[in-house]
């Protein structure tokens, strides 16, 4: 509801024609499906995000441009969250973010096609859809808008039952290891999870992730993509810290 409210400020000082006319809106995107196969990366998929719901404020003092150039270098992706109420994100940060040629993820609760042309607009080659927050019928309407500007989506199962969401319209599948009620993570919902997952769509598994070794397990379980914030965030200096 908040975000609704949120969405409908924005919609009334800026239309679509408006959005549609911002400089980033004509680039040509970058695809993470593809940057996923290049095995000269890591499978990455670096976040920016200064705070969350689960840790509280993670690191305030980073510099957005300075992180993600780090980053950029040899990860397959960029994640920047936009929510402000919650992960303290700003448009702001993706645009900042955009210097670096590597497909950048916005991470934000999307519910209204207007979100999609915000991303397009902020330089944004992927979408992320939670199928926790949406109907099927929301994620197939929300992924044919964001297909039809050129977008990657990336849609978000946390169980079973949300495989139920997977459509022809999404190109990758995450998986997210943090329960959204108990902020627990456990890495066997990968594991579990992606033995259901279409072959033909790359499996990005999401939270909680803090060390190699879990990546290679990850790997060997079939997945392409490694969704990883705090663990960079939390250290005082994250692009140290993440090519280390
Ligand atoms: C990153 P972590 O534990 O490495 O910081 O997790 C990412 O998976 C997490 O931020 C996330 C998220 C989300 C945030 C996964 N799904 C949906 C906001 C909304």
């Amino acid at each position: 509801a908040q975000k609704q409210k949120e969405v409908a400020e924005r919609k009334a000082v800026t239309s679509l024609a408006q959005l549609e006319k911002q400089p980033f809106f004509a680039r040509p995107t970058l695809s993470l499906c593809h940057f996923l196969s290049d095995e000269t990366r890591t499978g990455i998929i670096a976040e920016f995000k200064r705070k969350s719901p689960s840790k509280g404020i993670i690191n305030d003092k980073a510099d957005v441009l300075a992180v993600t150039s780090a980053y950029a270098t040899a990860a397959s992706g960029l994640s920047v969250l936009t929510d402000t109420q919650f992960f303290g994100g700003v448009t702001a940060d993706l645009e900042a973010a955009r210097v670096n040629q590597v497909p950048i993820l916005r991470k934000d609760f999307m519910i209204d096609e207007y979100q999609v042309y915000e991303a397009k607009a902020m330089g944004a080659d992927v979408i992320l859809l939670i199928a926790a927050c949406l109907t099927p019928a929301e994620v197939r309407d929300l992924a044919a808008c964001a297909k039809g500007l050129g977008l990657e989506v990336l849609l978000e199962i946390h169980n079973e039952a949300e495989l139920e969401h997977i459509t022809g319209l999404v190109d990758m599948v995450g998986v997210n290891n943090r329960n959204l009620k108990t902020f627990e993570v456990d890495i066997r919902t990968s594991l579990q999870l992606i033995e259901q997952i279409p072959h033909t769509k790359p499996a990005v598994a999401e939270s909680g992730i803090s060390d190699v070794d879990t990546i290679v397990t990850l790997q060997q379980a079939g997945f392409k993509g490694f969704l990883i914030g705090e663990n960079f965030m939390k250290q005082a200096n994250p692009s140290i810290a993440f090519t280390d």
